[in-house]
């Protein structure tokens, strides 16, 4: 079977870009083109451009891995996107025009960079790669930030691209480009205009001023589930489209894409493609925050201890659909101040049928990774507004716990969590021999990994430490059928 290239693209089964690709120049370069870029942003650039036109092809940059690079190069950057849902299609996406990998060295990525045609960036590095500390600074313990701020101009990280990019670009007199975080992260365009700043403060000081009054940071809300491709989707892709594909990307039919309407009017015609473009990006985030996102890492620590592999497996199990359903509507959803005209009920049943859509496997393992940094914005907002309601909300304390537990319990086996800002705390974090009561308190109390404002609460560090106790003595769902929430 030929491999799926501009030149056999012809011969495909399935439709493919509906604007000529070859007259298109790169004007976004996206940082991390992971299987959620690929699946979101370049789709919606991929149908503005069939909309409306414009010089918008994606010049995508792995920060550290070969593989996407590897994968799409010899397909002339094309790649299949399979929505499995209640109805399924296949559509191949001609958006990005190239790959890189800055590991191949960071000058041909300052030259995209660099270009006048580019106008935007947009990143999806994960939460871990703002390099953030627990407050929301730039962490500067981080390695590749040390690294960066000794050599800033052959960068490494992503912040430090973006700033080394905004000076190249003033000193050659080029318009600065906007930066748009698509990452699951509460005011995600502030928190990395400040990691950028904090960073120009560190390296280039006459940038910060100016990065602060001429670059444009919007926030965002992104939201459609793409789970890891594997072979059986490769398999299944060949099959539907007639090509062979090293990488297509399954999704989820619904795909949300709120955008702050912080914009050049120079723009991909995302709206004219269903993206929302507002003022109140906070209620969005909020609401797919401790809603999606909360309800997804529940089900995931609660449903690994309990053998649960995958978010439809855990959602059909009846003592953590119960409890996940009392977690939100009793309450994450009093903590949310909805969007005007959104009913939270209505979006949670919706999101639920999300997480029974049995065309996608969506695994829990890989929900699991970065849980120092996902449990702080999905869980611990609802436990921090109950606290300060002089209220706790024990189902939200109750997943923390289930997540040290995890955590501990991961750590003396061979399969340990993957998280990258816990092994660099490794050194400081409690010995996993401790009991679960130990444990749980010492985690809880280190607050290079829960916010101190949480850390230091009484309240809250005994009713972890006894969930954690709850968990690790009965079994995650029995400790749920006892426990009187
Ligand atoms: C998931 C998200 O892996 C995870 O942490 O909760 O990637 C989730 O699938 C997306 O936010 C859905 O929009």
């Amino acid at each position: 079977m030929q491999r799926l290239s501009d030149v056999t693209l012809s011969g495909a089964k399935v439709i493919g870009p509906e604007y000529d690709r070859s007259a298109v120049d790169i004007g976004i370069v996206h940082l991390g083109p992971g299987a959620f870029h690929r699946g979101h942003q370049a789709d919606f650039t991929d149908r503005a451009m069939a909309r409306s036109g414009g010089n918008w092809g994606i010049c995508a940059v792995s920060l550290n891995s070969r593989r996407v690079a590897e994968a799409l190069t010899p397909q002339d950057g094309l790649y299949t996107l399979a929505i499995r849902d209640k109805a399924l299609s296949y559509r191949v996406i001609g958006a990005i025009k190239e790959v890189l990998c800055a590991r191949d060295g960071p000058d041909i990525v300052l030259n995209r960079l660099s270009r006048p045609s580019v106008k935007f960036v947009t990143l999806t590095v994960t939460e871990k790669g703002y390099a953030l500390t627990a407050d929301g600074r730039l962490d500067q313990r981080n390695p590749s930030i040390q690294k960066d701020m000794a050599t800033p101009q052959n960068p490494i990280s992503a912040v430090g691209y973006l700033v080394e990019a905004c000076r190249l670009r003033r000193a050659a007199n080029i318009a600065p480009v906007t930066i748009i975080s698509c990452d699951n992260l509460p005011e995600n365009g502030h928190k990395l205009r400040t990691a950028c700043l904090d960073y120009a403060e560190a390296v280039y000081p006459d940038m910060r001023d100016y990065i602060a009054n001429n670059v444009r940071f919007p926030c965002t809300m992104v939201d459609s589930i793409t789970p890891a491709t594997d072979d059986n989707m490769r398999d299944i892709v060949a099959g539907a489209v007639g090509v062979r594909d090293a990488w297509p990307i399954q999704r989820e039919a619904f795909t949300q894409w709120v955008i702050e309407d912080n914009l050049p009017d120079d723009r991909p015609d995302w709206h004219g493609v269903g993206a929302t473009i507002t003022h109140d990006v906070a209620g969005y985030e909020a609401t797919k925050l401790r809603i999606l996102n909360c309800a997804h890492s529940s089900l995931t620590y609660l449903g690994l201890l309990a053998g649960e592999e995958t978010v439809e497996g855990a959602v059909n199990n009846p003592v953590l659909r119960g409890f996940v359903d009392d977690l939100i509507v009793k309450e994450s959803i009093a903590t949310i101040s909805a969007p005007s005209g959104l009913d939270l009920n209505s979006y949670w049943e919706a999101i639920q049928g999300r997480f029974e859509n049995p065309h996608i496997r969506h695994n829990l393992e890989q929900i699991s990774h970065d849980g120092s940094q996902k449990i702080p914005v999905r869980i611990l907002p609802v436990a921090r507004q109950f606290a300060q309601d002089g209220k706790l909300a024990r189902r939200a304390c109750f997943v923390a716990a289930a997540w040290i537990v995890f955590n501990q319990t991961r750590r003396v086996s061979a399969l340990k969590p993957t998280d990258g800002y816990l092994d660099q705390l490794e050194d400081k974090l409690p010995s996993p021999a401790l009991d679960a009561a130990g444990y749980a308190k010492a985690f809880w109390q280190h607050t290079d990994i829960i916010p101190e404002d949480l850390s230091a609460n009484e309240l809250l560090l005994g009713e972890i430490v006894n969930a954690a106790v709850e968990i690790q003595g009965k079994g995650v769902l029995q400790a749920i059928t006892e426990s009187k929430f």
